[in-house]
């Protein structure tokens, strides 16, 4: 197989959350129109450029305006928007990798330059590590004859690089993106920013030389080992920098992303009620689990990247602060049908404490969550998932948030 010597990524829902942006003003100008936005409109029209988008939600709903107008209409209520698009989970840490690593990287996005510099107006970093860069390359979907699902800004973006296709790795989170990927020769890795989620792309096949290799639940379980590129040099605890185990791998559930925690950019903090779950933690598993009341928590909940994560927990306005491991998902080995959120508190309570607050910092990114083969294989994987957690919450700057003010707060039941 082709070793992968580029690196190619898509801008909108997999570096920047400008999905919901788009969402909300769609909504408010369908309904101007008398429709109402469906999934499946919002599906067609995911990752193209902003008039085919529009052209193909008109064409779902039967919206008889031009999709000129629509275009006309969105264009003042999203200016206003760009600048505020929150960064995705991992992005930041990714690109500044890329460039450390002097790893050659290009964004193919089908935005028009002039809102690629609306969208950057407020990310310096980003935009420096993007688009200042001696040797960057972006190619916008202005510049190139047709649009995804065609292949015109990838291969325009390989042939900026010097890359042959089948040395390009592409990054994207939409179907029309993926294809367009696909049909220029390159692989694909697929972070599926659409609720829908990842049934849109099939199976990934991770030996395929051409289309989708791989389907991640966010950027933070990318690991650039896979594809024989240089690993993440953040991950807690650090790997031993004399020894004759260079790789990192092999730990606990950091084995995905290559062995240890990431330190999160955004620390999340959230309070909840302890709730009743399905009453298998401690009876099938010998792992309490203690569920965090999903309405308390509802926003937080549906943001958060499933995974498996670290953090500091406290039980109501107890003196002690407890280092925890986290399970924030479905439970893909139990196929749950409701997103949970439970923290294995690492230390060992004289009794239940269901009713209780439960205060939480969480702030280390250990693995997505996974299936299993055994009950056995489950339980062992997050036997090491806290042993993992453990040493990384020891280590800067995870240790520090011990003592985050949050975790101080007075506990109301709604928390803040
Ligand atoms: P459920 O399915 O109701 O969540 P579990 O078997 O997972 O039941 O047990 C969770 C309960 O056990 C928690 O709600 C909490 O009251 C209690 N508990 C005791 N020790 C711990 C611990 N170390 N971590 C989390 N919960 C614990
Ligand atoms: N469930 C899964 O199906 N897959 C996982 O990878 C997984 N990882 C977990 C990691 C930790 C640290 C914890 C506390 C739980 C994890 N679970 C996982 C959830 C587990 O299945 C759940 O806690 C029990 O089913 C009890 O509700
Ligand atoms: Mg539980």
């Amino acid at each position: 197989m082709e070793p992968v010597k580029a690196l190619i990524l898509d801008l909108d829902g997999l570096i920047l959350d400008t999905e919901s942006l788009c969402v909300e003003v769609a909504r408010e100008i369908v309904a101007r129109h008398g429709k109402q936005l469906t999934l499946e409109a919002h599906r067609v029209a995911l990752g193209k450029r902003p008039l085919e988008c529009w052209s193909d939600v008109a064409k779902v709903l039967g919206i008889e305006a031009p999709a000129e107008q629509l275009l006309a209409e969105s264009e003042p209520l999203l200016a206003a928007r760009w600048a505020q698009a929150p960064l995705l989970p991992g992005a930041l840490r990714l690109v500044r990798h890329l460039a450390a690593c002097g790893l050659p990287f290009a964004v193919a996005t089908s935005t028009p330059r002039a809102t690629f510099a609306a969208k950057m107006s407020r990310k310096d970093e980003l935009r420096g590590l993007l688009a200042e860069r001696p040797g960057s390359v972006v190619v916008c979907g202005d510049e190139v004859e047709r649009g995804k699902p065609h292949p015109d800004v990838f291969l325009e973006a390989a042939r900026q690089l010097d890359v042959a296709p089948q040395g390009c790795l592409v990054l994207e989170d939409a179907p029309s993106g993926a294809e367009g990927a696909t049909a220029g020769g390159m692989r694909v890795v697929v972070v599926p920013s659409f609720v829908g989620g990842s049934r849109e792309y099939g199976t990934a096949d991770p030996s395929a030389r051409v289309g989708v290799v791989e389907v991640l639940p966010s950027l933070l379980a990318f690991s650039p080992a896979t594809y024989g590129l240089p690993p993440f040099r953040d991950l807690l605890p650090p790997a031993p920098t004399d020894g004759s185990d260079e790789s990192q791998g092999g730990q606990g559930g950091g084995k995905q992303h290559g062995g240890g925690v990431i330190p999160m950019d955004r620390v999340l903090r959230i309070r909840g009620k302890v709730v009743k779950g399905f009453g298998r933690g401690s009876k099938e598993l010998g792992i309490p689990t203690a569920n965090v009341d999903p309405a308390a928590v509802a926003g937080s909940l549906a943001e958060a990247v499933t995974g498996i994560y670290a953090g500091w927990a406290r039980v109501g306005e107890r003196p002690e602060v407890h280092k925890t491991v986290l399970s924030i998902g479905w439970n893909p080995f139990f196929a749950n049908k409701e997103k949970t959120l439970e923290p294995w508190i690492l230390h060992s309570f004289d009794e239940a404490f269901y009713g209780e607050t439960l205060s939480l910092v969480i702030c280390g990114y250990v693995r997505p969550e996974a299936n299993f083969s055994s009950l056995e294989a489950l339980v062992a994987q997050i036997h090491q998932d806290a042993e993992i957690s453990r040493a990384a919450l020891e280590c800067c700057p995870l240790t520090g948030l011990r003592e985050d003010p949050f975790l101080r707060e007075p506990s109301g039941p709604e928390g803040a």
